[in-house]
């Protein structure tokens, strides 16, 4: 656990995010809380010591974990779900029903397809350079312990490539065909009002958005990574510079993220 997370009181009713700063995964649960205005507190860990702090919680590794009413949540798709029923409104899922499948099938391709294809393509260059990779994850820390982490980072880089699927040349072209199929399945998509589902924003805006923001480091943005990037990850973003997506995806930040950036601690309104 976190040196932060345990200075949460213990039986506190407040809603815990415990997250990652750079993940499309978190970034949705984040523009959820974030639209809905939902007092919570968020907890940044860092890949490699996040383990032993989420096995406690979930017993599995992965972030964003919500911790409430006495019980750790993850899955972004799970969370979503647990917010959307205790805070209906601006209402996220379509009430339609074909569009609410819709919506809930666009989330289930992205969460379980393309994001993690993706990521392996990103983790590939942010990992090319240690100092960047720290530079992400650790935004916000103190210098001296980016530095650290930027020491341990060739440690952990072949624990979190194996971890995120990435073997290779191949995997990573794979990658980068997944972030084309994102983009151009977005673009096609995208209506004259730009949404993709059911002519307002949505489920399916905020999933896709979160996961192509990566692509498209929306200025002044919670998922906008801390400059100069690393040579190997501004050679990926420059590559899909030019698709409409990327336009698409920092119109949709501009219009419907309304937070300019992340944070530590307790949100707007909480107590
Ligand atoms: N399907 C999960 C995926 C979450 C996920 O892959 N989280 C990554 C960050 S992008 C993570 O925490 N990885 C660390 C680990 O698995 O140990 C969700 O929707 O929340």
């Amino acid at each position: 656990m976190s040196a932060a997370y345990d200075e949460v009181p213990r039986g506190t009713t407040m809603i815990e995010l415990l997250q990652f700063r750079h993940s499309p995964y978190n970034e949705k649960v984040r523009w959820a809380l974030d639209l809905k205005r939902v007092p919570h507190r968020r907890h940044s860990l860092l890949p490699g010591p996040h383990v032993a702090t989420l096995r406690r919680l979930t017993g599995r590794t992965q972030t964003p974990v919500i911790v409430a009413e006495g019980h750790a949540i993850d899955g972004s798709a799970r969370i979503l779900e647990w917010i959307e029923a205790r805070w209906p409104q601006p209402a996220l899922f379509p009430t339609d029903a074909t569009d609410r499948a819709e919506a809930l099938r666009i989330q289930h391709w992205f969460d379980e397809d393309l994001t993690p294809r993706i990521r392996r393509a990103v983790l590939d260059a942010l990992l090319r350079q240690p100092t960047a990779f720290a530079g992400v994850f650790g935004e916000g820390r103190p210098p001296l312990q980016r530095l650290a982490y930027a020491i341990a980072v060739p440690l952990a880089a072949p624990l979190v490539r194996k971890g995120n699927g990435i073997a290779g040349e191949a995997s990573v072209e794979d990658g980068l065909r997944a972030a084309q199929q994102a983009l151009d399945f977005v673009a096609e998509r995208a209506g004259a009002n730009g949404f993709l589902v059911g002519g307002r924003f949505g489920l399916g805006d905020l999933t896709a958005g979160s996961t192509l923001a990566v692509l498209a480091q929306p200025p002044a943005s919670p998922m906008a990574g801390p400059k100069p990037y690393g040579a190997a990850f501004a050679a990926l973003l420059g590559r899909f510079e030019a698709h409409p997506a990327v336009a698409w995806t920092r119109r949709l930040y501009a219009r419907h993220r309304g937070a300019s950036r992340d944070f530590d601690g307790p949100s707007e309104g909480s107590v």
